[in-house]
């Protein structure tokens, strides 16, 4: 029987799983499925593997994966990392480095408990794409976004099937017209909160949506804005989801593009171990 201790938070409604141990780097790709998928998860977590930095000067090092891959960074999911490290008795309040495969991520703990992240550099490739009989901007904010406002939806709850297949329709669009790196799509909206500036829906690359704001959607959200010059640096941006949840978003000017910060918050949910029984027919998961 093998074991894999874990630790699952959420973060505006997004769930994070960091493994902490019993599944190495070469491991992963068998054994991503059975830590995400049914019949011990289901496909919106996100997990997080704990690995040992190769930049000494980093707390952690950490791969992102989804139910279909892995992800470059992800924002709610350095949140609910740092919550996990604080919630270990790790990390206390402070500043600490994170090592992810697409740079190093700064992540700042208050005392308050929620958790600020000057993700990597961010910037806009593309404006006025047209896709799919939508136009939008291609951005990286750690992951690759289509990111549209004229898609004519409600971002509603019970919108959230139509939501998803036209996003999933945009995705296809874009990557057919020269992005075929884009696997996230970002829907804009006015927010329901008039303490906000703006609602979104973010269609993940497995084709679940984002239960928070997305903190790399955010981070290439302020690219654009910072790019179209309707944001000004350290000024902050309020980004609801789709279920009401909040980033606070600013930003640096960086070398190409900007630094964002990312601000959240994150609970702990569940710690358990993970069993996968070589009798089980299901123990990698359910494909
Ligand atoms: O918060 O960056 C994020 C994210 C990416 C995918 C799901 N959440």
């Amino acid at each position: 029987m093998k074991r894999i201790p874990i630790i699952d938070s959420h973060t505006g409604g997004e769930p994070t799983r960091v493994v902490l141990s019993g599944v190495s780097t070469t491991e992963l790709e068998t054994h991503r499925r059975a830590i995400i998928c049914e019949p011990r998860g289901h496909e919106v977590i996100v997990g997080a593997l704990l690995v040992e930095p190769k930049d000494t000067s980093c707390a952690a090092g950490v791969i992102f994966f989804n139910n279909v891959g892995l992800l470059g960074m992800c924002g709610h999911g350095m949140i609910g990392l740092i919550a996990t490290l604080k919630h270990l008795g790790r990390i206390s309040a402070g500043e600490h480095r994170v090592e992810t495969p697409v740079g190093i991520v700064t992540a700042t703990l208050h005392d308050d408990g929620r958790v600020s992240i000057r993700n990597v550099p961010s910037y806009r490739q593309a404006k006025g794409v047209k896709a799919g009989g939508a136009t939008g901007d291609v951005a990286w904010g750690g992951n690759w976004f289509f990111l549209v406002a004229d898609h004519g939806l409600d971002l509603t709850l019970k919108n959230i099937p139509q939501l998803t297949q036209a996003s999933l329709a945009m995705r296809e669009a874009v990557r057919a017209a020269g992005y075929p790196e884009v696997d996230h799509v970002e829907l804009f909206g006015p927010p329901q909160d008039a303490a906000n500036h703006s609602r979104n829906f973010v269609l993940c690359p497995g084709g679940e949506y984002d239960r928070s704001p997305c903190g790399t959607g955010t981070s290439a959200k302020l690219a654009c804005l910072a790019a179209d010059g309707k944001l000004a640096p350290g000024e902050v941006w309020r980004q609801e989801s789709i279920l009401g949840s909040v980033f606070e978003g600013s930003y640096e000017a960086g070398e190409r593009g900007i630094i964002p910060t990312i601000t959240g918050e994150a609970f702990i949910t569940a710690e358990s171990t993970l069993l996968l029984d070589p009798a089980d027919p299901f123990q990698f998961g359910i494909a």
